[in-house]
């Protein structure tokens, strides 16, 4: 019998802070895993080296199911990001294994093919209007046929999702940037920008916003229920969703389709949100909830109350998530749609392959396993650096969330 032989933890920054995980069998077949918790990394990285490695060595990596619930339940304390990611790394990297043992692509284990391709929507972003509005049209000459849009309130210095250069990074600084906050100039000006974009740019695209948990459950209602008639594709995290019950209250003011879970880690945390349909798609992520395996089971869950997926999948989740959760939508019957950011071109030297984009769409890798290659000494020359997410600050000076 095969059995795991070796345990690789790498922390590296190739275009930003990455930590991978891989898994290697005694017959030489190597996994891959996506360990990245933005902000907390070395917690996880220290969580698989000092607490999980020293458990899988010597077992069998075909046992996936039994392995998830073996560190799981065999930690007794209970979900919690750390853990959830420590376990998706390794679960996405028996999965892995396991096609590349089995000569298949993983969305082949998972079912086969229930699409030819997988809608992504792109991160349109500026500090005003004029930038945004150059953005929209960038993304919409390369192609997308969905666009979140987001850009800075007047007034307020350093909002959340907009973009400086090329590439999205809010983890900027060596202690966590402190951004100003208000409710009340948000909800003032959101709805009016969001309606000139449509003005603008038609109907004819899927149009996203993220509100990026900053508003009440009455607040969220009176921003979706202004913006119903620009028939946004979802409103994002409208409210800290800690509180499952809290949605009950937007729903019943508005038909805005309502997306949370990026920030949730399994499925107990979404499970009243679906089960009683007070969400439309569950953004849970294949590396922060518990990997393929649970993932898979979240979404199962889903597609019983009509609810659809929409997996998290910013760049600070490395090239094995997004190919992990391109294996994930491509075999799942309610995908909805997959969130989409290019990755740093020194990302995409050291995490080589996984899914392609083409015409707004991500194909997935026919390679044996995930498709992608780690290529560690490559990585050895990006140290890891330490950065923090901003915190928000409302203008009295007390804490918000960011
Ligand atoms: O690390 C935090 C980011 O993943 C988050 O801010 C991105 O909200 C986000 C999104 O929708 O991608
Ligand atoms: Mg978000």
């Amino acid at each position: 019998m095969s059995t795991i032989e070796k345990v690789d933890v790498f922390v590296a920054a190739p275009g930003r802070n990455y930590v991978t995980l891989r898994i290697t069998t005694s017959d030489g077949v190597t996994g891959l895993g996506d360990a990245t918790l933005n902000g907390r990394e070395l917690a996880v990285a220290a969580y698989l080296r000092d607490h999980v490695a020293p458990l899988l060595v010597g077992r069998d990596p075909a046992r996936i199911e039994d392995t998830w619930q073996y560190l799981y339940r065999g930690a007794y304390w209970r979900r919690g990001p750390v853990t959830m990611t420590a376990i998706a790394a390794v679960d996405i990297a028996l999965w892995d294994i396991k096609g590349k043992v089995a000569g298949l692509p993983v969305y082949q284990l998972l079912g086969g093919r229930s699409r030819d391709a997988v809608l992504v929507y792109g991160h349109a972003s500026g500090s005003d209007l004029a930038e945004l509005f150059d953005d929209i049209a960038r993304f919409k000459d390369a192609g997308y046929q969905a666009i979140r849009a987001q850009t800075g309130v007047p007034g307020l210095a350093g909002s959340y999702g907009v973009r400086k250069g090329l590439i999205y990074e809010p983890a900027a600084t060596a202690l966590p940037e402190e951004q100003p906050w208000s409710t009340e100039q948000y909800l003032n000006f959101a709805p009016r920008y969001l309606r000139e974009v449509r003005e603008r740019f038609g109907f004819d695209f899927h149009l996203l916003h993220d509100v990026h948990h900053r508003l009440t459950p009455i607040e969220a209602a009176r921003f979706g229920k202004e913006v119903e008639e620009l028939h946004l594709f979802w409103m994002e995290d409208p409210t800290p969703a800690e509180n499952q019950e809290s949605f009950r209250l937007i729903r019943q003011h508005t038909t805005t389709p309502i997306a949370v879970g990026e920030v949730l880690t399994s499925i107990w945390d979404v499970q009243q949100l679906i089960t009683e349909q007070l969400i439309d798609y569950v953004r849970t992520s294949v590396s922060h909830s518990g990997g393929i395996t649970h993932l898979r089971r979240i979404f199962d869950l889903a597609a019983l109350y009509q609810v659809r997926s929409g997996s998290h999948g910013p760049t600070d989740l490395s090239p094995v998530s997004l190919a992990a959760a391109v294996h994930v939508d491509t075999a799942i019957p309610n995908f909805g749609i997959q969130e989409y950011m290019a990755f740093a071109p020194e990302t995409l030297e050291v995490f080589r392959g996984g899914a392609s984009f083409a015409d707004g769409m991500l194909h997935v890798s026919e390679e044996p396993g995930l498709g992608v290659e780690y290529d560690e000494r490559l990585a050895e020359r990006f140290p890891y650096d330490p950065k923090y997410l901003p915190v928000a600050r409302r203008l009295d000076g007390s804490v918000h969330d960011w």
